[in-house]
């Protein structure tokens, strides 16, 4: 899952970053979608559960050097991948996911960018540039990155946030240096009680709260929590961090800080409103076993770990499909890095269930690819069923689990396919 990589490796990066930099401008290729079946034509297929005022906005747009993702709001921009473009356990980098929470997105020079790092929790302050960062031992680790709110939109009843479908997530290689060898540049107080990660990101307006998070201590010094610098072997796109953004394998990726500038371990919980208000969870309704205890109230706690969940991303739901055969179902796994231990299908609604066979185990932390053959020797329509079980026994929830942020969507999912 992990390699220690040679130094050397990333000596050859410069030319990219420069070429990263330059792409930045702001041309679109701009499609709007006017019937359903426009859309379906054009390769937009969108959940039929997603709110009204969603499925009619939603158009497919390409941000510079990304391919067309689904864009739900261009400010902040979030843009999340049409299913098609998760069939493998890697996401390409021009497929990945963007989600910002303010507008004011930061395009950061490499040349003059700083990693800060201190707090009254450290022995200290220190200051890394890019160059000296990318000469720190690294390590690799392929893990999912899954917005805490992804399959929002599927909520019902419909709850306020980015109506998400099932694309706000990605699985990427990730390289970068152990968070744990960032913080040994200062040292840390055995009072440290959380490290604070801020970006660079302003809101349009000055009321919006700037977005900070705050990580224990525990899961900081985790090994594969590291400060990323590359993406599948290239540079971090901009839209996803460029020059570097914290990963946190397991955890939702609101923690995963992007364009990170400061680093600030304190001794106290940590207070700002992305922390106190947002992310929050109630206590109790969700199989967790990664704590934050030092942010839990009485009622609810910080969403940390993300829950075991599948998607089919070999066929849009309602999909047609060609009837007196076999039809090779196809999708993803993952869950908090326990490990996918099974993807079973079910093409009766439930009662009986047959294991898939399972792709490539790239690591605990990413996407587990599986696929499963259906008999469908009829015209007519199929109901077919996934569900994932991890290595500690969790599987998908059978109903929704009421949450007022629309967090942890992980309902076993029932595709109808039309055979014809
Ligand atoms: N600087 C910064 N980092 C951020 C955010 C943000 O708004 N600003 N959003 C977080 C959230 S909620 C998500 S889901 C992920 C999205 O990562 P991506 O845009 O690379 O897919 O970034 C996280 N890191
Ligand atoms: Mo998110």
């Amino acid at each position: 899952m992990i390699t220690r990589r040679r130094l050397l490796e990333a000596a050859g990066t410069g030319a990219v970053l420069a070429v990263a930099g330059r792409e930045l401008s702001r041309t679109f290729v701009t499609q709007a979608f006017v019937t359903e079946a426009e859309a379906q034509a054009a390769g937009l297929s969108l959940p039929a559960q997603l709110p009204q005022g969603t499925r009619q906005e939603a158009v497919l747009e390409a941000l510079p050097s990304k391919q067309p993702l689904i864009k739900l709001s261009y400010r902040p921009p979030n843009y999340e991948t049409p299913i098609e473009l998760l069939r493998t356990a890697i996401t390409p980098n021009d497929a990945f996911f963007v989600r910002y929470h303010l507008s004011d997105i930061p395009e950061v020079n490499a040349d003059t960018w700083r990693l800060s790092i201190g707090g009254e929790g450290a022995n200290g302050e220190a200051s890394l540039t890019f160059d000296e960062l990318r000469r720190l031992p690294a390590v690799e680790v392929a893990a999912v990155c899954q917005c805490s709110g992804n399959r929002r939109g599927l909520f019902e009843p419909h709850v306020p946030g980015v109506e998400w479908g099932y694309g706000a997530m990605g699985c990427a290689r990730w390289k970068g240096v152990p968070l744990k060898d960032v913080l040994d540049r200062v040292g840390l107080k055995n009072e440290a009680l959380e490290i604070v990660v801020a970006g660079a990101d302003k809101g349009a307006v000055d009321k919006t709260p700037a977005f900070i998070k705050s990580i224990p201590v525990w899961k900081a010094i985790e090994e594969t929590t590291i400060v990323a610098y590359e993406m599948n072997g290239r540079p971090l796109p901009h839209w996803n961090g460029f020059p570097a953004r914290v990963v946190v394998p397991g955890w939702t990726a609101t923690y995963w800080m992007k364009h990170v500038s400061r680093i600030n371990v304190v001794t106290k919980p940590f207070d700002g409103f992305w922390m106190k208000s947002a992310y929050r969870i109630p206590l109790g309704k969700f199989p967790i076993v990664a704590r934050f205890a030092s942010q839990e109230t009485a009622v609810n706690t910080p969403i940390t770990e993300m829950v075991v969940n599948s998607l089919v991303t070999s066929h849009a739901d309602g999909a047609i499909v060609k009837a007196g055969g076999r039809v090779t179902i196809g999708g993803l796994a993952w869950d908090a890095g326990y490990g996918i231990h099974a993807v079973e299908i079910s093409t009766d609604g439930g009662s009986n269930w047959t294991a898939a066979a399972l792709g490539e185990d790239i690591g605990r932390f990413a996407f587990r690819t599986f696929s499963h053959a259906v008999a469908m020797p009829m015209k007519g329509s199929y109901k077919i069923m996934a569900r994932a079980t991890n290595k500690i026994g969790q599987s998908q929830a059978t109903a929704l689990i009421a949450n007022p942020a629309g967090y942890h969507h992980n309902v076993i999912q029932t595709l109808n396919l039309v055979a014809a």
